[in-house]
């Protein structure tokens, strides 16, 4: 029996090489190996508005992207999260179920809600349930996320032990976390000391998936440097060590390779590898997108088949976890 793999991607805005160095790239290398399930969770988007008729059109084109950058429709299962109500029926209960304490101290909340202020709703502070509620449906042993999922993950695994605790040690399944060597934390390239993110609209921070050559090209050479001139693995000097680590998830090399090719040469050069690295890495990609969005019906009914294959796995768990409750 192979590893039920599970893991999650939200269908708002523009998709970058964080999400494809920190998870993408990780689901797709490990396919063959793993029984994978990944879901776009459009249910985890709408806790910041969205537009109704772009959350429709970015949950199909998401579904595009992901199976241009390699996602195998005969090794793994792509679904969008509301077409399987089992997922906010347990994360009501798993609500239920979490001190309020626990949820109080995720730091994404902190973060966005200082951004948004008293506009911030209800669910992104009970975001991570929902999340809990997605890993435990499938009874999933690995969670491939980047660097900024884990604090989810911690409190997922804290839940399922209370849970299992409350209902007996057969209730849910505990997940462990798998978080890449490199590219786990892909910085934003106009300020390397906050994560590349989906949801800041400033020019230069992110390199899109969907970026024509030119824009990468141009986007890498205004990313923010140092003062300094060698070219090395330093965390200390953040813009440069972010530059280097997309260059390593790009080629996969080693760091000792790298730094010695760029031995003796500048940032100029630097950024100019980088940016030709990237886009001849994100070319196949872009190529198939084009071709698979080609025809948006045929990837509608793609998610639509994709949720009746699983749904079952998820009802049965919900099934199992409302009998131990005491509930249906
Ligand atoms: P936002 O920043 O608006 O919350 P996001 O960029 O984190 O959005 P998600 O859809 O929430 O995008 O993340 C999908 C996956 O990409 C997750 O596994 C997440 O850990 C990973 N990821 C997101 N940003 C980065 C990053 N900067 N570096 C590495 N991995 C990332
Ligand atoms: N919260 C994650 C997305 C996500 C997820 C999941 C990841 C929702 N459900 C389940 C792994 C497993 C994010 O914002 N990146």
């Amino acid at each position: 029996m192979k590893k039920r793999v599970f893991s999650g991607i939200q269908p708002t805005g523009n998709t970058h090489i964080g999400n494809y160095l920190g998870a993408i790239k990780q689901w797709v290398a490990s396919q063959a190996e793993y029984d994978n399930i990944f879901c776009i969770v459009d249910l985890h988007a709408i806790t910041v508005l969205q537009d109704p008729k772009l959350l429709k059109s970015q949950t199909r084109e998401l579904a595009g992207l992901l199976f241009a950058a390699g996602i195998d429709p005969e090794q793994s299962v792509l679904f969008a999260q509301s077409h399987i109500s089992a997922h906010a029926e347990l994360a009501w209960i798993l609500n239920c179920l979490s001190p309020m304490g626990w949820m109080q101290r995720m730091t994404q909340f902190k973060e966005k809600a200082d951004k948004q202020k008293e506009q911030v709703s209800v669910g992104l502070f009970t975001y991570p349930a929902l999340m809990a509620a997605d890993i435990v449906l499938y009874d999933t042993d690995l969670v491939p996320v980047g660097e900024d999922q884990k604090q989810h993950l911690e409190y997922t695994r804290d839940l399922v032990q209370r849970v299992n605790s409350l209902y007996g040690d057969d209730t849910l399944k505990m997940p462990t976390p798998s978080i890449p060597q490199v590219g786990a934390r892909v910085m934003g390239l106009d300020d390397p000391t906050k994560k590349m993110s989906k949801s800041e609209d400033k020019p230069n921070h992110a390199v899109n998936l969907l970026d024509p050559p030119k824009v990468i090209l141009k986007k890498i050479k205004r990313a923010t440097t140092d003062s300094l001139r060698d070219i090395r693995f330093d965390p200390e000097r953040p813009g440069v060590y972010n530059l280097l680590s997309i260059y390593q998830g790009f080629t996969g090399q080693s760091q000792a390779k790298i730094e010695s090719h760029f031995e003796g040469k500048g940032y100029g050069d630097l950024k100019k590898e980088l940016g030709e690295v990237v886009v001849e890495g994100l070319k196949p990609i872009q190529t198939r997108y084009a071709e698979l969005t080609a025809d948006p019906a045929c990837l509608d009914s793609l998610l639509a088949q994709n949720a009746d294959k699983i749904r079952p796995i998820a009802e049965r768990t919900l099934k199992r976890v409302q009998e131990k409750v005491g509930l249906g």
